[in-house]
């Protein structure tokens, strides 16, 4: 995670550790420092992940509350997740209010693209950072207001590493796997496989002219994780987003309670 690569929102904490750990290789006490260094690291990494933990589940009560069903889109960079808002969003607003946030380490060019189809964005920039955490989040909530029985779409910051760790309170984590990327992807990055609810797989227009074969992608994603829904679209051409839609359409459902069964 971030500890490890360095590239915390902040900063402070971690680049404190690196310059530790950089004095132990001069120390005497190599062995020692190794430990203590490692320790602290531990600890840090521990305290980082509870303090996002408690607020994450401060959103979730939030969602909870007011019907709103959260979706968490994580995917590495590129791999269509605008676009897939961007054709979701015209096709679904206002029919279901939706409510957008959007992470990139810098820019507002996302979020311009998502005003572009009316629906209330918010642009978060991570800086250095390369996840999304539950704080800038809520942060993020208390700005848009959504409305009750809405959907709220959180475009991760692109990483399919980070964002794995950190849950921001969501009903569900969408992972995106464009056909560009090769379908070695989810044994190579388990745990992002591991945390999500559903796959999507886009850019199927493109599948004529790559070396991507979806039943191994989908074979190994079995291995690594609990999805049992994958769905084939292009955001581009439309292909397979029915699909999608239905698949949104229930879990709001299921969220807002209209598919409850009354006894
Ligand atoms: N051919 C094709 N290109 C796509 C598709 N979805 C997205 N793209 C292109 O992929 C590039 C990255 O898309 P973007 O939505 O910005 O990806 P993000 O970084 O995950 O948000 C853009 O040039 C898109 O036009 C698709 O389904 N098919
Ligand atoms: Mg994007």
């Amino acid at each position: 995670m971030c500890i490890t690569c360095g590239c915390n929102g902040d900063g402070h904490h971690l680049h404190g550790i690196k310059e530790k750990s950089h004095e132990h290789h001069l120390s005497e006490h190599h062995h020692h420092e190794h430990h203590s260094t490692e320790s602290r690291v531990l600890t840090l990494e521990k305290d980082i992940l509870h303090k996002n933990q408690l607020l994450a589940e401060r959103n979730r009560g939030f969602f909870e509350a007011r019907r709103i069903t959260a979706l968490n889109l994580v995917s590495s960079p590129g791999s269509g997740k605008t676009t897939l808002l961007e054709r979701t969003l015209t096709d679904l607003h206002p029919d279901i209010p939706c409510y957008v946030i959007e992470g990139d380490q810098q820019t507002s060019c996302d979020a311009d693209r998502i005003k572009e189809t009316g629906v209330p964005v918010v642009q978060i920039n991570t800086g250095k950072g390369c996840h999304l955490d539950a704080e800038m989040v809520n942060a993020s909530i208390k700005h848009l207001k959504p409305s009750q029985d809405a959907i709220l779409f959180i475009e991760n910051v692109g990483n399919l590493v980070c964002p794995a760790m950190f849950d921001l309170g969501e009903s569900a984590r969408v992972i995106i796997i464009s056909v560009t990327e090769g379908d070695d992807k989810p044994l190579k990055y388990p745990d992002m496989f591991h945390s999500a609810d559903i796959c999507l797989i886009n850019k199927i227009d493109l599948l004529p002219y790559v070396n991507f074969h979806v039943d191994k992608m989908i074979e190994s994603a079995r291995k690594v994780s609990h999805i049992d829904t994958f769905i084939q679209v292009s955001a581009t051409t439309g292909q397979g987003m029915e699909e999608w839609y239905n698949w949104l359409k229930e879990k709001a459902g299921v969220e807002c309670g209209e598919l409850r069964v009354e006894s």
